[in-house]
């Protein structure tokens, strides 16, 4: 009685575990490369993140589709009226690297399905739909190649368009696609889609996964797409805002309009910090995609201290811009990426290649290390001394970033008091560099 019950149980648990749609790639062992990929994503601290589509033609966000209940074969009309003539891939990616960034990651294909690339496996793209009738994508991967910097691509695994996407989700109800279609062709058209995209367009730095939390009971089958994405391109870093803790087969983690471990917009509400590379997202005014009328831009020196806080807490920070319809990256943004890219030019020994620090985040601000050199960023501090809790070593020196000059400081048992004259105090962050030596 008491075996039967057993082997009932295990038949039971096997009948689970394989109706349970398995979340992500069991038993990944990334590749050499891919870990290297990692510890450069890393030390990179600061990406592009590009919002670019079909829907920057109506000036309001790219989920304009889902929000004016526009039917799919109504935004088919749409292509026909983006046609980015001024788009200038050298002149996006300078603005990259002028803003000190060393990464950018762009919508290969947002909810709404369109393909900004040249895909074999369907005309909903912007090669065969409009007029510009060129891969944006290709050009901005062949001019990322040519300056050094790395693509990512953000793909949307939640679609408005295809009508396979079938059962629907939480969104895209109103699109007037037939109550019918057959998830597991969706599923073969994404990963075709993404096959071209990990071999059309060179070295690519990762895939970047949004839309999981649009049908969260679905068997996305993520094994057979993470295994694709790794054999294809080993080095690709795998990531997916579906706002959890990680999956096995995902290579960083991500965090949307928040950093990690916060949940202030509403996204991380089950966001567990896990153990891989840190990245942080957030928009410069409200909107992701192109919005004519979002005037709530925030300040360069609001963008600052939210990269040197994303930095503190071990996170890279990827700050997006939606092009215009016409291919160019509206002024305000492009005014405040160079301020943060002056920033950077005088303290980017500060960020980059950094690592959280070993004090954790205060309210006072937020300490980034790189070898024996611990980063005090001091954002808020009104006072004279700023004490610290002990180092890993004894300090030996401290300078201020900005001009070299030295800090005067005193160690005892208890920590580090470090002063900061009101003369040195910046009103975007204090930078001072603490140097020690290892016991
Ligand atoms: O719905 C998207 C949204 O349009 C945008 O792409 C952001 C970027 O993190 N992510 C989604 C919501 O989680």
């Amino acid at each position: 009685m008491k075996g039967l019950r057993v082997a009932v149980a295990v038949l039971a648990a096997g009948l689970v575990s394989s109706a349970v749609p398995l979340r992500g790639q069991a038993g990944y062992q990334p590749a050499p490369e891919n870990l290297a990929a990692r510890r450069w994503f890393q030390d990179a601290r600061f990406g592009m993140f590009v919002h670019w589509g079909i829907y920057s033609v109506l000036g309001d966000g790219e989920w304009v589709m889902n929000n004016r209940k526009i039917r799919a074969a109504e935004y088919e009309k749409l292509p026909a009226f983006f046609n980015p003539v001024d788009f200038d891939p050298a002149a996006w990616v300078a603005l990259v690297k002028a803003a000190g960034m060393k990464y950018v990651t762009i919508t290969s294909k947002h909810h709404d399905g369109f393909a900004m690339f040249d895909s074999k496996v369907s005309d909903w793209d912007i090669v065969d739909r409009t007029p510009y009738k060129k891969d944006v994508l290709k050009m901005l991967a062949d001019e990322c190649h040519r300056q050094g910097i790395k693509l990512f691509f953000y793909h949307s695994q939640l679609d408005w368009h295809h009508p396979d996407y079938y059962p629907r989700g939480r969104t895209g109800h109103d699109t007037g696609r037939p109550e019918s279609g057959e998830w597991y062709r969706y599923l073969d058209y994404m990963d075709a889609q993404l096959e071209e995209l990990l071999t059309g367009y060179g070295e690519i730095g990762g895939i970047w996964f949004d839309g999981w939390w649009d049908r969260p009971e679905a068997d996305w089958r993520l094994a057979k797409t993470y295994a694709l994405i790794h054999r294809l391109q080993p080095a690709a870093l795998v990531g997916s805002n579906h706002h959890r803790r990680p999956n096995p087969g995902e290579d960083f983690q991500m965090f949307e309009k928040d950093l990690p471990g916060r949940n202030t917009a509403g996204f991380n509400d089950q966001s567990e910090i896990g153990d891989l590379p840190l990245e942080t997202c957030e928009t410069m005014n409200n909107a992701w995609g192109f919005n004519i009328t979002d005037r709530s831009y925030k300040s360069t020196k609001d963008l600052v201290r939210y990269l040197v806080r994303a930095a503190g807490n071990d996170a890279n920070f990827l700050l997006n811009v939606g092009p215009m319809p016409n291919g160019k990256i509206q002024p305000e943004f492009a005014s405040r990426l160079k301020e943060m890219g002056d920033w950077l030019s005088r303290y980017g020994e500060s960020i980059y290649g950094t690592r959280g620090g070993p004090v954790t985040p205060r309210p006072w601000g937020v300490t980034t290390q790189k070898g024996d050199t611990v980063y005090l960023h001091v954002l808020d501090w009104p006072d004279e001394t700023l004490s610290l809790p002990k180092l890993p070593g004894k300090v030996t020196a401290a300078r201020f970033v900005k001009d070299g000059s030295r800090a005067a400081f005193v160690e005892d048992e208890a920590g580090v008091r470090v002063k900061i004259p009101a003369a040195m105090r910046d009103d975007t962050d204090t930078v001072l560099a603490l140097t020690y030596q290892s016991s």
